[in-house]
């Protein structure tokens, strides 16, 4: 069947709401994980964005806030910025999109009846439910092997849920070196701070062997604004005596995720990190110097956005992700797509929902694919404009692409 100028919208809209989406970047666990795996109301009201945002109003101290229990916080949160103020920023509105899309009365604004309606689900229950909802297939989680509470659940546990995927992530070991050998001491690895050969290699069999107990599709770390690649420094000689000969040896790719800025304000805890300018320079090197590894990057701050989309047309071993975190706005989104879509074609994933808490999938996708969509549509029209001809099934090809397939091909290449 043909698509035309007068189908288009239809057609795409049939096709984003069928997509089965890889969401390659969650912090969510699978069931197995206990309490690890985070839903409900009051988890959603207190998310990390939140809780800045309402640190924006209210007069009370940190450590006041803090020291409350989840729901207590969460009557807090939702009070200051539902009820006081018209929830308007995205983080605000993703929770309305979230409860909607669940069968709440958001009219209502009644949050003990939204309460009643998640205490009468199981965790397994919902999970379904909210993959159904969202449309996403398979969720990557963050895993840590230097987090004791998640370390037990893997030694103990032999299956888990299989829509559920596994990702190595190593911040301790690249930010915090000495504690990362304190830490791998305990599990048996005897490496030391002066990274002798010994020590490359008892990192190098840690990695191996965490990437093989969890299945790792990949292997991830955020890093600061100021990183540097091949500098000599012991984080630079980490990724390339011990991270890379894994990952190449693994076939994984490494991801990057750059421009993070820990703990400008350490007592908002986890809301208090913010974002700092990359050095591209660090992704060029990397990509050069080992083109038999794979890199997936994304960088946090808009600035290196079209710089970044420009070494991914340099380098095949490079495939770009996501609008991170502080640019998952719908209109960073939608500049950070056009861009990046008359750059590089196809070829980049345009998404990850970074999504904390269950029910965050339900709207970090449908605002995702309703700004995605809406620069399919433009693009689209101006191949119909040109007389190209358009197929239902290459329509659908395509977006099954950017939704997954993508990430998918890459991590088979
Ligand atoms: O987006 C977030 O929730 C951040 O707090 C970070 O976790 C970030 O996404 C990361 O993976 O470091
Ligand atoms: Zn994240």
């Amino acid at each position: 069947m043909l698509v035309n100028s007068g189908n288009l919208r239809e057609a795409l809209r049939e096709e984003l709401a069928a997509v089965k989406i890889t969401d390659i970047h969650t912090h969510l666990f699978a069931p197995e994980f206990g309490d690890l795996c985070l839903w409900g109301v009051d988890e959603l009201l207190t998310y990390h964005y939140l809780v800045a945002e309402f640190f924006r109003w209210t007069r009370m101290g940190y450590g006041e806030f803090f020291s409350l229990g989840k729901g207590a916080q969460a009557d807090l949160t939702w009070e200051e910025l539902f009820l006081n103020r018209s929830p308007m920023s995205e983080a605000q509105r993703g929770v309305l999109t979230a409860l909607n899309a669940l069968g709440l009365d958001v009219g209502a604004r009644d949050l003990k009846a939204y309460r009643a309606f998640f205490d009468g689900l199981s965790r397994e229950e919902f999970i379904d439910l909210v993959l159904e909802l969202s449309g996403v297939e398979c969720v990557v989680m963050t895993n840590d092997p230097f987090d004791l509470v998640e370390r037990k659940v893997w030694e103990s546990t032999t299956t888990i849920d299989s829509r559920f995927r596994g990702a190595l992530r190593v911040d301790v070991l690249l930010n915090d070196f000495p504690h990362a050998c304190r830490l791998m001491l305990e599990q048996g690895y005897e490496a030391e701070e002066s990274l002798g050969p010994k020590s490359i290699g008892e990192v190098q069999r840690f990695l191996r062997e965490w990437l093989e107990r969890i299945s790792g599709l990949y292997l991830a770390a955020s890093l600061p604004a100021g990183f540097r690649a091949g500098d000599g420094s012991v984080r630079a000689r980490l990724i390339e005596e011990c991270i890379l000969p894994v990952c190449e040896e693994a076939n994984v790719p490494l991801a990057l995720m750059i421009g993070a800025k820990r703990q400008v304000n350490p007592k908002l805890r986890l809301a208090g990190d913010s974002v700092g300018k990359g050095d591209i320079a660090a992704v060029e090197y990397l990509c050069a110097r080992y083109p038999q590894n794979k890199f997936l990057v994304t960088m946090l701050s808009r600035e290196n956005q079209h710089e970044l989309a420009i070494t991914a047309r340099k380098f095949p071993n490079l495939l770009i992700f996501g609008c991170w975190w502080f640019l998952n706005n719908p209109s960073l989104v939608e500049e950070i797509t056009r861009m990046r879509m008359e750059t590089l074609g196809l070829a980049f994933i345009p998404q990850h929902s970074d999504a904390r808490v269950v029910e965050q999938l339900i709207y970090k996708w449908k605002h995702a694919k309703e700004v995605v969509g809406k620069v399919l549509y433009d693009k689209y029209s101006d191949l119909l404009a040109a007389n190209w001809t358009l197929t239902r099934e290459e329509l659908a090809r395509d977006v099954q692409a950017l939704f997954g397939g993508n990430f998918w091909r890459f991590i088979k290449k």
